[in-house]
């Protein structure tokens, strides 16, 4: 069965190059490894550790992280106004100003078909959602209020079909404040490289989208 069903999503993957578009999300860490692995994806990680503390808008290795100007994107040292660090001591912060709500972007410097992060402390101010918005067309929910005071979510998302470069996180919450950290992110291998995986577990929620770009 899982086997079939990884054949499927190989496949899916393969014919996704002449233009079919699929794409999974997921709220497990350890569901999105799994996937991204079954589909060749090997993950490269950034935890801000080595980012110098109080960056505004810091570059990273492979992608910069932007404020909208609606508050400060920077990056902090142990927890702050109920965030926190998911892994090591640093952590990004995403505060809007009091009566706003800021859209934090991620721009990479080369496309990419995976990325998974937590987040903190997101939805115990105020009500609203936090939705990903990618550059290649995908919409994703990634948190609803109500939440509660310092709580984690992680969100991961692979897209079989098409890559993407630019990721806006749209926050609703006026006035919110929340904290990003351990971003796991690749790109799928070329498709002859795909065709000769060996099967592995496949999860997560599947679904079928329409790639703008
Ligand atoms: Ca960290
Ligand atoms: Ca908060």
């Amino acid at each position: 069965m899982e086997v079939c069903r990884l054949t499927a999503a190989i496949a899916a993957a393969v014919v996704s190059r002449a233009g079919f578009a699929q794409t999974t999300v997921f709220e497990s860490r350890s569901d999105f490894r799994l996937h991204a692995a079954a589909l060749g994806v090997s993950l490269q990680s950034e935890s801000f550790e080595s980012a110098p503390i109080g960056a505004e808008d810091p570059v990273l290795e492979d992608f910069r992280a932007l404020g909208d100007g609606r508050g400060v994107v920077d990056v902090r040292e142990f927890g702050a106004f109920g965030a926190y660090p998911t892994e090591g001591d640093r952590w990004l912060a995403a505060a809007s100003d009091g009566g706003e709500a800021i859209t934090l972007s991620l721009l990479f410097d080369e496309p990419i078909h995976a990325l998974g992060f937590d987040v903190t402390d997101i939805g115990d101010f105020g009500q609203g959602s936090l939705t990903l918005v990618t550059d290649a067309g995908d919409v994703e929910t990634v948190f609803t209020t109500p939440g509660s005071n310092g709580n984690e979510v992680f969100f991961g998302i692979v897209s079989a079909g098409h890559a993407f470069g630019r990721v806006d996180l749209l926050l609703t919450i006026e006035g919110e404040a929340y904290g990003m950290d351990w971003l796991e992110y690749g790109v799928l291998p070329a498709p002859a490289t795909l065709l000769a995986l060996a099967p592995v577990a496949f999860f997560g929620r599947q679904r079928g989208s329409a790639a703008l770009g």
